[in-house]
């Protein structure tokens, strides 16, 4: 069944849930690359109006929706505590599923689609790109606490949802395969990218090393860190909320440091065609550099801290790479929006990655400023 023909069962789901009020209408939300989101709305008896957001969960790449649920409800669950120890807003500063009517954390509908709900947060907002770069430091700062939030959960309670999610020497295993195989006849036209990919082979494997030899522990990490996945408070401008947690498992914290680079201090967008708007901004590296850090508030070694250009440089590579795999694989991960659309986001990756190794030594020399 394609993506929309799963998205037929909505009304069935809105029955099934247990949201409160008359159902006033749904529409299609958000710019995510693999759920599908609808914000929906709800009258209450008091003449207020209540929103949520209802999701179609992909199951195709997350196989397994009940261990997934399980990892978000079991995660809400430990940082609503946080912050009420903290004396937060727990409606707005976590995520809050709202259950289906036979008390399951999701509903699972006739055609086989999978659905969930939370609270809408509110007064906030979750940006594209980053328009200020006071944004930018605010997403810093809340990804960094996030991950230091969680330092002390029990990473054992944990279901891989993803298996491999960042493990990039397998990814690049996979690519390979993509490229053997070339199924959609695609490999031809991406001959320059192939081989940029296969020249950078071994800086794909360092920091699994690194992790292998003890050198990098293994955290409790987001893994999808883009600036899309934070709430802005609309009137603070402080980063209200750590949103789409379906990736959060075990992992390095410069995956969570180097997606955000990857995707926010990018001066051209994810999907732009013209190459040459594509560089780092070395202004926004380092702002999120130091609210990262702020973020993580001391937790990280000096040898975290050292890599974590590396991190920024491998989450690049690493996205480009699945991009161009997934061009070859004929589009059935990342949600397109016309032909060729991976293969330019995958272009604009390897642009990135390109500049940074020209930027290499003022990376390093930013970072290295905000080495303890
Ligand atoms: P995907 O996995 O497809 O990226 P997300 O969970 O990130 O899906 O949701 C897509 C978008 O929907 C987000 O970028 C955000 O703008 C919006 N969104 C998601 N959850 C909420 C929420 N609880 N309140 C308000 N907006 C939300
Ligand atoms: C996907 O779900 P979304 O749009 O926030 C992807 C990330 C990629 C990103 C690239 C589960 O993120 O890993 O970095 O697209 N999420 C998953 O834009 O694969
Ligand atoms: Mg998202």
């Amino acid at each position: 069944m394609t993506r929309e023909e799963y998205c037929m069962g909505i009304g069935e789901a809105i029955e099934a849930i247990g949201f409160q009020g008359d159902y006033i209408d749904h529409i299609r939300y958000g710019s995510g690359h693999i759920n599908d989101t609808f914000l929906i709305r709800f009258k209450q008896t008091n003449g207020n109006i209540e929103k949520y957001i209802l999701q179609r969960m992909n199951h195709e790449i997350f196989k397994n929706p009940d261990q997934l649920m399980k990892n978000i409800c079991n995660v809400t669950s430990f940082l609503r505590n946080k912050i009420t120890e903290s004396g937060g807003d727990i409606r707005r500063e976590t995520m809050n599923v709202i259950n289906a009517k036979d008390g399951k954390a999701y509903y699972h509908d006739k055609n086989g689609a999978y659905w969930r709900a939370y609270l809408f947060i509110d007064d906030a907002v979750s940006f594209d790109k980053v328009e200020k770069p006071e944004d930018f430091y605010e997403s810093a700062v809340s990804f960094g606490h996030f991950q230091n939030l969680l330092a002390d959960f029990n990473a054992d309670s944990l279901y891989e949802t993803i298996p491999d999610f960042h493990n990039t020497p397998v990814r690049f295993t996979a690519f390979l395969a993509a490229v053997d195989k070339d199924s959609y006849v695609r490999a031809q036209e991406v001959q320059p990218e192939i081989r940029f990919l296969k020249k950078r082979e071994q800086e794909m494997k360092a920091c699994m090393e690194l992790l292998k030899t003890g050198e990098l522990p293994l955290r409790v990490t987001h893994n999808d860190t883009k600036l899309n996945n934070i709430m802005i408070d609309k009137t603070s401008g402080k980063g209200i909320c750590v949103i789409d947690l379906d990736t959060v498992m075990p992992g390095l914290s410069i995956f969570d440091y180097g997606d955000s680079i990857r995707f926010g201090a990018n001066t051209a967008s994810e999907d732009e065609t013209d190459l040459s708007k594509v560089s780092l901004n070395l202004d926004l590296f380092e702002l999120y550099t130091k609210g990262f850090l702020e973020g993580c508030n001391g937790s990280l070694t000096d040898k975290e801290i050292d890599m974590l250009p590396m991190g920024a440089k491998l989450m690049t590579l690493e996205c480009g790479m699945r991009f161009l795999t997934d061009h070859l694989q004929g589009d059935t991960y990342f949600r397109i929006h016309r032909a060729g659309h991976n293969l330019d986001r995958c272009r604009t990756q390897l642009k990135l990655v390109e500049d940074m190794e020209q930027k290499w030594d003022r990376m390093k020399a930013i970072v290295e400023k905000y080495t303890r």
